[in-house]
C-alpha cells in the first residue's frame, strides 16, 4: 500500500548553472535523513524537475503530503511565494519556509506572503521534527513551545525562543544523497571563528566550532565512495586549516582513498611544513576568500591579514604543488578606482604564481553585518532579489556607479581569462603579450571614460535583459512557465 507522505520537502532550484546537476542542496539532504530516522514519510522534489505550473500541481496532488516545507535562498525568495501560492492553491496544507533567507527575514517573509505559515529559523533538523511531531502525531508541544520558529496566530506573528545549535554532530544521520552525480558537497563541522561582515555561516550556525569526529566523516565517505566510486568531494567547512591535527587525520584518511578530486575552503595562516605535505599528498584544492587587495576594505570587512600574508601563504602552497584558487569580490562598500587598482595588483601577483583567481559580485545578502549596519559605503541600486546571483552588480559606492563597478569586473575577468594558459597558438601569443604588460592593460583601464562602461555593459551584463537571458535557455535555465507571474510578486523588505 502506498504510504502517506508527511512532508515534501521543496528545493526551488530556479537559477540553474549550466553544468550543475539537478540534485537537493545538503541541507535537504540532512532534514530528509533526520526526520526518516523518526519514521516520517518524506519526499524531496528539485523544482527544475518541474518546470511548468501544471506539472508542479499535478505532481502536488499526486503526492498529496501533509506539510510542505521550502528551502530558500535569497534570490530564490520571489519564487518561493510563488510555490506557496500553487502548493495553496493545490492542496492547502501548511507550508513550512526554512534555510538562509528566511533565517533573517522570516518577518518579511509571513508580512509579504499569507502561503507561508511558519518561518524555521537557522539549524532545521531538531526545529522541523518537532513540527512534524505536533502537525502529524499531534504531540502536545503547541507551536509556542516549539523553539526557532516565527509564525501567524489571530493575525499577529509569533517568534518563539531560539533553537540551541546541536551539539553532537555525530548524532545526525548522514545526509540521504543522490549517489548518481559525481560530485557531492560534505561538510565536517558546522560553525565559524571568524566573523566577517558579508557572511551568513557564522550567523546561521554560531561562532564556536562544532566538529564531527574524524571516523564518522571517514564512515560517510566510504559510504559514498561505495555507490559511486567517481565521486569528487567538496568540503563546504568555514576553514578546515583552523584545526591543524583535525585536517591532518583527514588528509590521511583521504590520501588512503583514491578520491578523484577534493576541494577545501582554508583560511590564510600559518601552517607548518608536515601539514602542507599532507595537504599535498591528499590532492586536495585549496579555496581561500581574499575579497579585495585594499587592506582598508578587508579591515573593514572584519578580515585582519596583509597582501603579504596572502603571497606568503599561497608561495608555500604552490612551492609545494598544491593547487589553490583565491576568490575575491568586486564592488564592496568602498570601493573606488584606488581599491579595484589594488585588487587588480594583487590578483597580477598571484596570476604570477599561478593562482586561479574566481571574481564575484558583491551583494550585501540581509542577516549580513553589513546589510544591518547601514554606515557601510554602499546603496542597493535594485531590490529585485530575483537578480541577486551570479555577477550581478545590485549596489554603488559613494564613489563609482553600478554601471562602472559592473564594467571594471568585466574588464577584469577579460583580462584574467586572456591570462590564462592558452592552447591555441594565437590566444596564446595575445595571453602573453598581456602578461608581458599587465600594468599597462589596469591602469589603462582606470582612465577609460563613460563610453567605454556603457559598451562592456551592453556587452557583458545586460542587467535590465537578464530574464530574457535566461529565457533563452542558453545560460540560464528557468522553472515553472519561467515564473511567467513574476510581475505581480512583490519584493518588499
Ligand atoms: C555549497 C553551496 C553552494 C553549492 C550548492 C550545491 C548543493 N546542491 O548543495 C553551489 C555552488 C551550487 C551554490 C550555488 C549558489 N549559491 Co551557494 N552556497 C553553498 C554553501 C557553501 C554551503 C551550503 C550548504 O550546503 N550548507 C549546509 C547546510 C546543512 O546548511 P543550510 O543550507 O543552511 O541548511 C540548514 C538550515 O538552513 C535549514 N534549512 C535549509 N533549508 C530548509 C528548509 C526547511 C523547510 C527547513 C525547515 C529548514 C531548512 O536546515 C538545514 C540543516 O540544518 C553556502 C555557504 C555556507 N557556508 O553556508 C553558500 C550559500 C548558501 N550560497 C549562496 C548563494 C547566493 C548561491 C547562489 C545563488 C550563487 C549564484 N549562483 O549566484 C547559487 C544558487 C544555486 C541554486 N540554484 O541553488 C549564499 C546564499 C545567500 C542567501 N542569503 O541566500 C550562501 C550563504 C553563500 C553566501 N554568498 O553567503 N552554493
Ligand atoms: S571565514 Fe568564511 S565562513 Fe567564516 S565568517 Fe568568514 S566568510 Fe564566513
Amino acid at each position: 500500500m502506498k504510504k502517506n507522505i508527511d512532508i515534501l520537502l521543496i528545493d526551488p532550484k530556479i537559477n540553474k548553472l549550466r553544468d550543475e546537476p539537478l540534485f537537493p542542496r545538503l541541507g535537504i539532504c540532512y532534514l530528509t535523513a533526520y526526520l526518516m530516522k523518526y519514521n516520517y514519510n518524506i519526499q524531496t522534489i528539485v523544482l527544475g524537475n518541474y518546470n511548468s505550473k501544471e506539472k508542479l500541481i499535478s505532481v502536488l496532488k499526486k503526492i498529496n503530503p501533509r506539510l510542505i516545507g521550502i528551502s530558500c535562498l535569497t534570490p530564490e525568495i520571489p519564487y518561493v511565494y510563488k510555490i506557496a501560492q500553487i502548493t495553496k492553491e493545490a492542496l492547502n496544507v501548511p507550508v513550512i519556509a526554512g534555510g538562509t533567507h528566511p533565517s533573517f527575514a522570516a518577518k518579511d517573509i509571513l508580512k509579504n506572503c499569507k502561503n507561508v505559515d511558519i518561518v524555521v529559523k537557522n539549524e532545521g533538523e531538531i526545529t522541523l521534527k518537532e513540527l512534524l511531531d505536533h502537525f502529524i502525531r499531534k504531540k502536545s508541544k503547541s507551536l509556542r513551545e516549539i523553539h526557532g520558529l516565527i509564525f501567524r496566530e489571530n493575525g499577529h506573528i509569533v517568534e518563539t525562543e531560539n533553537r540551541a545549535l546541536i551539539n553532537n554532530l555525530d548524532d545526525l544521520p548522514f545526509p540521504l544523497r543522490n549517489y548518481s552525480v559525481d560530485f557531492q558537497t560534505i561538510m565536517c563541522s558546522r560553525g565559524c571563528i571568524f566573523n566577517c561582515r558579508y557572511c551568513l555561516w557564522c550567523k546561521i550556525h554560531g561562532r564556536k566550532m562544532r566538529y564531527r569526529s574524524v571516523k564518522n566523516v571517514t564512515d560517510e565517505i566510504d559510504s559514498i565512495l561505495n555507490k559511486n566510486p567517481n565521486t569528487e568531494f567538496y568540503f563546504i567547512d568555514s576553514a578546515l586549516n583552523i584545526n591543524d591535527d583535525y585536517l591532518k587525520n583527514l588528509c590521511e584518511v583521504i590520501s588512503s582513498r583514491k578520491i578523484r578530486r577534493v576541494q577545501m575552503y582554508f583560511c590564510i595562516k600559518n601552517m607548518n611544513s608536515n601539514l602542507i605535505k599532507s595537504i599535498k599528498k591528499a590532492h586536495i584544492i585549496v579555496f581561500i576568500g581574499v575579497e579585495s587587495g585594499s587592506k582598508k576594505i578587508r579591515e573593514s570587512l572584519n578580515k585582519n591579514f596583509q597582501n603579504s600574508d596572502v603571497l606568503d601563504f599561497c608561495d608555500k602552497l604552490r612551492k609545494t604543488g598544491i593547487s589553490v584558487c583565491a576568490g575575491f569580490m568586486l564592488g564592496l562598500p568602498g570601493e573606488n578606482k584606488q581599491s579595484l587598482l589594488q585588487t587588480f595588483n594583487l590578483i597580477h601577483e598571484l596570476l604570477r604564481r599561478r593562482v586561479i583567481i574566481a571574481l564575484f559580485s558583491f551583494m550585501p545578502f540581509p542577516g549580513t553585518d553589513i546589510w544591518n549596519n547601514r554606515n557601510y559605503d554602499y546603496e542597493i541600486i535594485d531590490r529585485d532579489f530575483r537578480h541577486w546571483t551570479d555577477d550581478y552588480v545590485c549596489i554603488r559606492t559613494s564613489e563609482l556607479s553600478a554601471e562602472e563597478l559592473a564594467s571594471y569586473a568585466w574588464s577584469l575577468r577579460i583580462i584574467h581569462t586572456l591570462r590564462m594558459q592558452w592552447r591555441s597558438y594565437p590566444l596564446k601569443i595575445l595571453s602573453n603579450i598581456i602578461n608581458f604588460f599587465p600594468y599597462f592593460f589596469w591602469e589603462r583601464l582606470f582612465h577609460i571614460n563613460a563610453f567605454y562602461h556603457r559598451i562592456v555593459n551592453r556587452i557583458f551584463t545586460l542587467p535590465k535583459n537578464r530574464i530574457t537571458l535566461r529565457k533563452s535557455k542558453k545560460f540560464y535555465y528557468s522553472t515553472i512557465d519561467d515564473m511567467c507571474f513574476l510581475d505581480r510578486i512583490s519584493t518588499k523588505f
